[in-house]
């Protein structure tokens, strides 16, 4: 059986280079997440949103804007995040910017110390996430979680999950990846990340790309999943603050939601940087529900094909 689902609203943009990820959370409840994840047969709980400190918008110090406030918010989330892993429940972050998949995640590596799973973390983005306080062009710290996970960063946001490193980076499979920083690419390349960008998608396939990044899931895996929605073609999912064209299509963004669901493993969520006042009528939030419903196992008659 399924676990039941805690919903989880974080209305931040603190990490972000621009405002409005603050607005996420409801903009994903209008789009009807809570009932079209009811119509799946799940159990879900709405624990409202999270509240911290306010975007005071200021330059970055040191490379970094806004550590303090990053810090603050990414320590409630944790402690959200690890009290529903606990009570058996399937958390679903709904952001706010993508600094906050550091807490999320921190405390989901937390839980699998604790139960001895094994821990698959899907991040699903057009950046790679992995700048530090010396590789960044913008000291926006949602460019940066990846690499904080993996212990390359400052000690007050490497440290949250209660060891340094939070995981392994090859815990990590980084889908759709598009926009990467000079910098940044060597770190990816040296920490030894499994990347599928779109090169390799767009000769392989989303089909031969999720195989391979869900290989190694079995009973005893932790699957979890950080969705940036810039993941998607900006032509699908204008409403977000960084689009990089050339993104996966609706089909193929189905494809690889279908893909994990199959996989029955998806244990906690983080559906990331949806930014309202850039969409268009909640069409991307809209989007965002769809995509979700397919991961939790909506499909058509044809289910889960032979392979
Ligand atoms: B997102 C950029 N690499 O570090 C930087 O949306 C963009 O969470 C980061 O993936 C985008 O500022 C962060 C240029
Ligand atoms: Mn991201
Ligand atoms: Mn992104
Ligand atoms: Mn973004």
């Amino acid at each position: 059986m399924q676990n039941p689902i805690s919903l989880i609203g974080a209305p931040t943009d603190i990490g972000a280079g621009s405002r409005g990820a603050s607005m996420g959370p409801e903009a994903l409840r209008v789009a009807n997440i809570i009932p079209v994840l009811q119509s799946q047969g799940l159990d879900v709980i709405d624990r409202g949103n999270l509240s911290g400190p306010p975007n005071p918008w200021l330059a970055p110090v040191d490379g970094y804007r806004h550590l303090d406030e990053v810090a603050t918010w990414n320590q409630s989330v944790h402690d959200a995040v690890y009290a529903e892993l606990q009570l058996d429940r399937l958390p679903i972050l709904l952001g706010g910017d993508h600094c906050l998949g550091l807490g999320s995640i921190s405390a989901v590596a937390r839980h699998c110390r604790d139960t001895g799973k094994k821990l698959r973390i899907l991040w699903l983005d057009a950046h790679a996430d992995f700048n530090t306080s010396h590789l960044t062009p913008s000291g926006n710290i949602h460019g940066m979680p990846v690499a904080c996970l993996c212990g390359y960063g400052p000690e007050v946001l490497t440290s949250l999950s209660g060891q340094v490193p939070a995981i392994n980076p090859k815990w990590v499979r980084q889908i759709g990846i598009r926009s990467v920083d000079e910098g940044e690419k060597r770190l990816v390349h040296e920490a030894g990340l499994d990347v599928f960008d779109m090169r390799f998608i767009d000769e392989m396939g989303m089909r031969a790309a999720m195989e391979l990044a869900l290989a190694l899931v079995d009973a005893n895996t932790h699957l979890h999943v950080s969705f940036d929605v810039d993941f998607l073609d900006p032509d699908i999912a204008p409403g977000v603050g960084t689009t990089v064209r050339g993104g996966p299509t609706y089909r193929e963004a189905q494809l690889c939601m279908e893909m994990i669901a199959d996989t029955g493993r998806l244990a906690s969520l983080d559906v990331m940087e949806l930014n309202p006042a850039f969409d268009v009528r909640n069409r991307t939030a809209e989007v965002a529900v769809d995509l979700i419903e397919s991961l939790f196992g909506k499909s058509t008659l044809m289910r889960k094909r032979a392979r």
